[in-house]
């Protein structure tokens, strides 16, 4: 059906300019399903008046994925002038398919198949070619259509072993990593956790030139790669938002990102897998990794909005903060009794210090069944990048059982956030923040405690 209006369409382009003019009011492009009700999960009401993008996004209900959204790279040979995937992994066209409503993005562990010889390959060991040490075969659909501001949607479920599954835009300049998972990570029981947005700098002659210049680190409370779950992305002139099933995570401004803002042209949309060689090294990956069918990152839908008139989002608002003082701005009132108070802060006049090995518990009234987000800023003073890492974990305990934590070691300021969901018979939980037992030199700063609204 798709294909045969798109024939119609262009055999009569000549003869009935209607047929590009209709099109070309809302989209340009013809597909039989044109869902122009829906809104994003963070926003059921739509008040902020989302329209949604037919040229940009897919519903994965048919037969094959839109071809006037997607191209399948790789195939007919065509990588669009763009990578072949992450090495040792490379994107394979046979290894994408739509069933059921749902688009399959398939990863194998595939000796045989016919690895490219050429780069640029993207790993961080630029010596592995294509289907070195590891011979995975992934899969990536690359968006035909370019678009600015606006907010992206997917409801999926990750892929269950140690490969990524991600949605992200790349353009002149900039990259935006709106979600990159990591199914399944033995050595690392919070990657496949881990809610990940970036920013990555592709700006010419730029001092950061190629590297990840801003991200967030969030600690979900369920493994990615266990259910489906709705993952959203505002970009918005002014700021950035995430939000995990409806619910906002973080919102960062412009003005905050200052020189970091690099999201400012035209960007195509990804949805790929890659072996991400800082996770797991492709030495210690194996057949068994993969099976004999290859695992799959499922995607239901993929969805672009954007504002009607493209008016611009509210900002970011403040939210309220359950942990008194938890931004040290009252001085050590309240927590006198382990760090010490500095001016070298993250947000406002002061942040706490700890000096020797410390720990600092705050118990906190919440209510039942519900979801709640823990934050903070910290700086690991001690860590020196090379060969030593100081930790130091903030967390949350519910009637004496560990909820769920996060682990923090940069030398400068980096916020990390989690999310825990209350049992139905409590009403208190204590909030931690230690830095045991290796006692680093650390400061803290915006020790945030707040509710987690997402969608029913
Ligand atoms: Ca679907
Ligand atoms: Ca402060």
């Amino acid at each position: 059906m798709k294909i045969l209006s798109v024939l119609l369409c262009l055999s009569t382009i000549f003869v009935m300019p209607s047929c590009s003019k209709a099109n070309s009011a809302n989209t340009n492009f013809v597909h039989t399903e044109v869902p122009v009700n829906l809104s994003p999960v963070s926003d059921p009401e739509n008040i902020g008046k989302w329209v949604y993008q037919n040229a940009l996004s897919d519903e994965f209900n048919e037969t094959d994925f839109n071809r006037n959204v997607w191209h399948n790279m790789g195939e007919g040979g065509d990588f669009k002038g763009q990578w072949k995937g992450r090495a040792p992994s490379q994107y394979n066209p046979a290894n994408i398919r739509v069933e059921n409503g749902y688009l399959y993005l398939t990863s194998r562990w595939e000796p045989d198949y016919d690895f490219a010889e050429d780069g640029p390959r993207g790993n961080a060991t630029s010596d592995i070619g294509y289907g070195d040490i590891a011979p995975v075969t992934t899969a990536a659909l690359l968006g035909k259509n370019t678009y600015k501001f606006g907010y992206m949607e997917m409801r999926a479920k990750k892929a269950d072993a140690p490969i990524s599954s991600s949605f992200w835009t790349t353009g002149p300049g900039g990259e935006t990593d709106a979600f990159e998972s990591f199914g399944k990570n033995p050595k690392n029981r919070w990657s496949e956790r881990r809610l990940h947005t970036s920013l990555h700098d592709w700006r010419k002659g730029s001092e950061t030139y190629g590297k990840r210049i801003w991200d967030i680190s969030h600690i979900l409370d369920f493994r990615v790669a266990d259910d489906f779950n709705i993952y959203g992305f505002e970009w918005d002139p002014n700021y950035l938002s995430i939000y995990i099933n409806g619910g906002l995570v973080k919102c960062m401004s412009r003005e905050d990102l200052g020189d970091r803002w690099v999201a400012t042209s035209q960007h195509k949309i990804w949805i790929d897998s890659e072996i991400f060689d800082w996770e797991v090294a492709p030495n210690e990956l194996s057949k068994a990794d993969f099976g004999d069918e290859g695992v799959d990152f499922i995607v239901d839908y993929a969805r672009v909005f954007k504002r009607e008139g493209d008016r611009f989002g509210p900002g970011c608002e403040a939210r309220e903060n359950l942990i008194p003082n938890g931004d040290f701005e009252s001085g050590v009132k309240g927590w006198e009794d382990q760090g010490v108070l500095t001016t070298e802060s993250f947000q406002g006049e002061n942040a706490l210090r700890f000096e020797g090995e410390a720990r600092i518990n705050r118990t906190i009234k919440v209510k039942p069944n519900t979801l709640y987000l823990l934050s903070a800023a910290v700086s690991s003073d001690d860590t020196n990048m090379k060969d030593k890492w100081m930790n130091a974990y903030m967390g949350v305990v519910e009637n004496g059982v560990k909820k769920n934590d996060v682990r923090f070691f940069f030398p400068t300021w980096k916020e990390k956030s989690l999310q825990f969901k209350t049992n139905s018979n409590t009403n208190a939980v204590t909030v931690y923040f230690t830095n045991s037992p290796q006692g680093g030199r650390m400061r803290l700063d915006n020790f945030v405690l707040t509710e987690l609204h997402v969608t029913p």
